[in-house]
Order: structure tokens, then C-alpha cells, then sequence
């Protein structure tokens, strides 16, 4: 069969999703790959490599040994991370994709995911239920690779019929990594805080509103997507994905009735202005229209289900 390559493995998002092709392909068909060694021994249900993704041989001689035809290729620096080193995260995420298209092109692979962000949106966006096509203006580094990168995968599928499909996340929320330097990220680290007994310091006001979405919704659109007929993928920049929206003061209140002595303060910090820049709500239409998404968790159900799994989850 031909395999699957997964790129940046050890994610918030690659983690999971590794998982959940292993059970759909056989592990024997899915080759989860990082570029540290030691994020890659919890993923031992399929195969696995080290994995720079910015060393070009290396991963057209694994694509070619391995007869790999498709690739999800999910390494990112995310949006706070980006900020520290914005030369940095362009050269990674806009490199490493457009390496990846090209393999593409060059191996007349069968599809690719990339995924996108609701980073691509800005400060002049429409702030509510902002639609699939309107100003954005990023004015983030992240954003900006991501908004980029979106015009380079419309243009390998219209110029070279490279089938790339992609989804704007909103922020995801898994409780089986660890949170991965993401502004959303606060909505991962507060459910630590809370089984942990501490007190939560929020890096985001009490009512900073931001999309948001449960990995089980995130991993569903994911592979709804990927296995679209394709004609129904009607966007190949990327579709916008949403399905919760939230602030910090409705999460932890989300929380309390399961631990009534959790306590929070806000203490903003430069994050914020990442926050604001994006929207408060996504108008995810098209992505419902086209081939059929819809999401199954709200934040009460989310918060039930990542309490009732992460005090016993060992990482
Ligand atoms: C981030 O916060 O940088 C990411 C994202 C919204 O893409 N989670």
C-alpha cells in the first residue's frame, strides 16, 4: 500500500492524528516522523524516523524508499514561539512548505495536508463570525507564513494540480500534549493547573473571546477532509474550521464545579495583542456546505471529557 507521511509528529495535532491514521491504515502504512528522537518513542504504534524537515535529502530519499504518497505535513513554529524569532519561523514554515509542494509536484504524490490558522486574520478582519473571504492582514510572523503559505497552495493545485487541502484552525485543545507555544496554548495549560491543584495565572484578559476547538472535533474535520471526493474541495487556499468560542473567565468557569478551589487571576502579557488581532468568532459555512463538517463538542462537553482523562494520562 502506499504510505503516509506525517511531518512534525510529536505536535499537539501530530501526536493524535498519528494515532488515528495508524488506526484507520495499519501502522505498517504510516511513518510518523520529528525532529527529536525522544518525542518519538510514545508514538510506537506505527513507524517512526527522525525527521529534519528542512533537510531536503533526507526527506525525498524517505519518500522515495518508503513509496510515500501522501504527506500531512504539520511542522510549524506557532504564533507566540514565531514572535521571539520571526526570521526564524518564516525560513521554517515557508521553506519547509514550499519544499513539500514541490516533492509533490516532482512525485505526482496523491494528496497533501497543510494545515492553516486563524492567525491568518488581522487586526482590520472582521472580528464576528469573520467570513472565508475578507481582509486579513496577519501581522504576525505566523500569520503571515500562513496566509503566504495558503496562496502557494491555491497556486500548486491550479498551476500544477498538486491536490493540497488545508483548514484554518481555530485554537486546539488536547490534553495529551503539552502546550506548544501557541497563544491559544493557555486554553491546554489552565486544565493542568486545575488537576494540579495550583492557582492559574492567565496571559489573556478575562473576556478575550477566541475560536477554539476539542482535538476529537480537530482530528474529524482533519481526516473529513482528506478523504472529500475531490470535487467537493471547492477552496484550496483554506477552509475556515470553528466550533467553540470562549474566553478565559468561561473556561475556568467551565472547570470550577469539578475543582471548587481552583483559582485564576489575568495578567496579560504581549500575547494579548496576538489575541486581539484575531478573531472572537469564525463563519465556517463553506466548510459545512462542502463536504459535510460538523463539530460534536461544546466546552462543557470538552472540559467533562479532559478531566475525566487527564489525571491518569502520564506524558
Ligand atoms: C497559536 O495560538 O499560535 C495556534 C493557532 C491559533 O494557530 N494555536
Amino acid at each position: 500500500m502506499d504510505r503516509i507521511l506525517i511531518i512534525g509528529s510529536a505536535g499537539q495535532l501530530g501526536s493524535e492524528l498519528s494515532q488515528a491514521l495508524t488506526d484507520m491504515y495499519g501502522g505498517e502504512n504510516v511513518i510518523a516522523t520529528d525532529i527529536n528522537p525522544a518525542n518519538l518513542q510514545k508514538l510506537d504504534f506505527c513507524k517512526t524516523e527522525v525527521l529534519d524537515v528542512m533537510d531536503k535529502d533526507a526527506v525525498r530519499t524517505l519518500v522515495k524508499k518508503e513509496n510515500v504518497k501522501q504527506i500531512y505535513h504539520l511542522a510549524a513554529v506557532l504564533s507566540a514561539t514565531g514572535e521571539k524569532n520571526p526570521l526564524f519561523a518564516w525560513h521554517l514554515n515557508m521553506e519547509s512548505l514550499l519544499f513539500i509542494l514541490e516533492l509533490a509536484k516532482e512525485e505526482k504524490m496523491d494528496k497533501i495536508y497543510w494545515p492553516s490558522s486563524i492567525a491568518v486574520f488581522g487586526p482590520n478582519t472582521p472580528k464576528i463570525n469573520t467570513p472565508q473571504y475578507c481582509v486579513k492582514e496577519p501581522n504576525t510572523v505566523y500569520g503571515i507564513s500562513k496566509q503566504a503559505g495558503e496562496r502557494w497552495c491555491e497556486y500548486y493545485f491550479q498551476k500544477f494540480n498538486v491536490d493540497v487541502r488545508s483548514l484554518r484552525y481555530p485554537g486546539l485543545i488536547g490534553y495529551k500534549s503539552l502546550p506548544g507555544g501557541g497563544t491559544t496554548d493557555y486554553a491546554v495549560d489552565i486544565y493542568h493547573k486545575a488537576i494540579a491543584g495550583e492557582h492559574f495565572v492567565s496571559f489573556l484578559r478575562e473576556d478575550s473571546y477566541l475560536p477554539m476547538m476539542y482535538m476529537p472535533d480537530a482530528i474529524k474535520a482533519t481526516l473529513d477532509l482528506m478523504h472529500a471526493p475531490k470535487e467537493k474541495i471547492k477552496i484550496r487556499s483554506s477552509y475556515n474550521l470553528a466550533a467553540i468560542n470562549f474566553s478565559p473567565k468561561e473556561i475556568f468557569e467551565s472547570i470550577k464545579p469539578h475543582y471548587p478551589d481552583f483559582t485564576i487571576s489575568f495578567e496579560p502579557d504581549f500575547r494579548q495583542a496576538i489575541a486581539d488581532s484575531w478573531p472572537d468568532s469564525v463563519d465556517d459555512s463553506r466548510a459545512r456546505e462542502d463536504w459535510g463538517w460538523s463539530h460534536d463538542f461544546d466546552l462543557e462537553r470538552m472540559t467533562a471529557d479532559i478531566l475525566k482523562h487527564l489525571p491518569s494520562y502520564s506524558f
